[in-house]
């Protein structure tokens, strides 16, 4: 496992490559392909009622409530292998997790639009742990309005990979999983994340 730091100006990315050796990242998507009760969810766009592009599994001890595109969303209970995962990130990343988003994208018709994660139950400066698994795929970066020293910016996320997003990252950038016609097999990635339940 190699530790990098991605030089993002106003953002703060590290990522630990291999951070599951091969063997240990076919075995994990493996599992979760299982594990996971897999759903695609209806979102409004526009007024418009559409299916996400992408399966999805909320997951997280039972304070972590969340709101996302529009819904409430009451978190799935953790599964084994999201239990040990969660454990050995918590202890790279010295940050504490009691949730995480997994998303499936069968093949590059699957995507994520552009977004930050700065929804108010995650706080000012989030630390968001990101596995990636399966196919290699390009997260892109882009500064957000008023952000005028960033720039754009794309990172390979491959088989057993971690990113940490932390310190001003969400606040200063945006995110997105683009659309790839040449792309036609199964990605996982799991987001782990630190909800402050509401009202604390
Ligand atoms: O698939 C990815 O690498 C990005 C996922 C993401 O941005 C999210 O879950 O908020
Ligand atoms: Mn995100």
């Amino acid at each position: 496992m190699s530790v990098e730091t991605i030089p993002l100006p106003g953002a703060e990315l590290r990522l630990h490559a291999a951070f599951l050796p091969a063997e240990s990242a076919d075995a994990t998507m493996a599992a979760l392909m299982h594990e996971v009760a897999w759903t695609q969810r209806p979102i409004r766009i526009y007024g418009r009622e559409v299916v996400q592009p992408r399966l999805l599994c909320w997951i997280g001890d039972p304070e972590a409530r969340y709101r996302y595109s529009g819904g409430d969303y009451e978190p799935e209970p953790w599964t084994p292998t999201l239990s040990v995962l969660r454990e050995r990130i918590e202890s790279v990343s010295g940050a504490r997790f009691n949730s995480v988003l997994c998303n499936r994208y069968r093949d590059g018709n699957d995507a994520m639009g552009w977004h930050s994660d700065d929804e108010p139950e995650l706080g000012a400066r989030p630390m968001i742990a990101s596995l990636s698994l399966g196919v290699t795929r390009a997260l892109k970066f882009r500064p957000r309005k008023g952000f005028e020293e960033g720039r754009a910016g794309e990172l390979p996320l491959a088989h057993g990979d971690l990113l940490l997003m932390a310190g001003d990252t969400q606040r200063h950038y945006q995110h997105a999983m683009a659309r790839s016609r040449r792309i036609t097999d199964e990605r996982i990635n799991l987001t782990f994340r630190l909800i402050h339940p509401r009202g604390a």
